[in-house]
């Protein structure tokens, strides 16, 4: 019987090992980044977002007719009603997005440092003639 008990106070004493160990490791590890940017009425809700370098911002057309996101000089492509299209956020910046098919459409995306990186964002060398 006292070997029964001993495991038993084992078993409690590696749960508890493990509860304190988790909250840790999911605080940082399954947090979701980015952004979802709704279309709908013909407005970017919100029309200003903020997020880091490397976080995904999510389009997603809400309204009756389709949409065409312009962010950063990339055309995201006709968005039928109900389709999502994603723009990750390449560099710290302000990055100023419309709609090409509705004028009235603009906003914009704030890209923040990444938390875990460096504090000297490496610029890509872009020769845009
Ligand atoms: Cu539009």
């Amino acid at each position: 019987m006292a070997t029964t008990r001993s495991t038993r106070l084992a078993i409690v004493a590696v749960s508890a090992a493990l509860a304190l160990a988790m909250p840790g490791c999911s605080a940082t590890a399954s947090v979701p980044r980015g952004a979802t940017i709704v279309e709908q009425d013909r407005q970017f809700i919100p029309s200003s977002v903020t997020v880091r370098v490397g976080d995904v911002v999510t389009f997603d057309n809400r309204d009756d007719l389709a949409h065409r996101v312009l962010i950063n000089n990339t055309d995201l492509g006709e968005q039928q009603p109900g389709v999502r299209v994603t723009w990750t956020a390449p560099a710290e910046g302000l990055f100023g997005f419309k709609c090409i098919s509705h004028s009235t459409m603009t906003g914009e995306v704030i890209v923040g440092a990444d938390g875990g990186g460096s504090g000297s964002p490496t610029a890509p060398s872009s020769s845009g003639s």
